[in-house]
């Protein structure tokens, strides 16, 4: 069976919504999102850095939440979630599936080490700034696609659960502003979908 190395609030919550979107059976390996549990040496033996989240099939140890996507949909689901080479559809599902960890996701590390994770007297304010602009400029051009669509390629896809699930993020941290009006609609029609729900509520 499917094993997913799990800690709450994190990017592993993509791979948990991916597997019930599929309706696939898995369970769950769940750690504290701290150091005492991901820089142990037993889950820095699943991933060298110590992150989340990972997946294990069988002798297949795998990270990387976008690798880790195409994988279960390939392997699981015969390509399920995901448009054909040939379909029209196929290089703009490539380009929203990469954009999440390429563009959208380095600001928003910088926002939660910023904000979160750094103590008050080791922040910089012109670093968050920065990150926060750019994260906002990021998203105009996937505001600028959804026009007029449900979803990125049009039906619920795999590059929905990577950009999808950083649209919650980005808007959780304050950071898709309300003239972006399709972005918001999308955040509100993924939060419906009783596999996000769960999975974003997986403690
Ligand atoms: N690009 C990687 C990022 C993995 C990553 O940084 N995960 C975070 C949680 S969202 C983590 O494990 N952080 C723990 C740490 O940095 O110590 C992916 O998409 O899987």
């Amino acid at each position: 069976m499917l094993k997913l190395h799990f800690a709450p609030n994190s990017r592993a919550g993509r791979i948990v919504w991916l597997l019930e979107e599929l309706g696939l059976d898995y369970e769950i390996n769940k750690m504290a999102f701290h150091p005492k549990d991901l820089k142990s040496d037993e889950h820095r033996a699943r991933h060298p850095l110590g992150r989340i989240p990972v997946l294990e099939d069988g002798d297949v140890m795998i990270y990387e939440s976008g690798a880790i996507v195409d994988y279960v949909l390939e392997r699981h689901k015969n390509g399920g979630l995901k448009p054909a080479v040939d379909a029209p559809e196929f290089p703009a599902y490539l380009q929203w599936f990469h954009y999440c960890e390429g563009m959208v996701m380095p600001p928003v590390n910088t926002i939660v080490v910023q904000t979160i994770l750094l103590p008050p007297e080791r922040r910089d304010e012109t670093v968050l700034k920065q990150a926060q602009k750019l994260l906002t400029r990021s998203w105009a051009p996937v505001d600028e696609a959804l026009e007029g669509k449900e979803y990125l390629i049009g039906n619920f896809s795999g590059a929905d659960i990577m950009l999808g699930h950083a649209a919650f993020m980005s808007n959780r941290l304050g950071c898709i502003p309300d003239e972006n009006a399709a972005l918001k609609a999308y955040v509100e029609r993924i939060t419906a979908r009783p596999a996000f729900d769960k999975a974003i509520n997986m403690q």
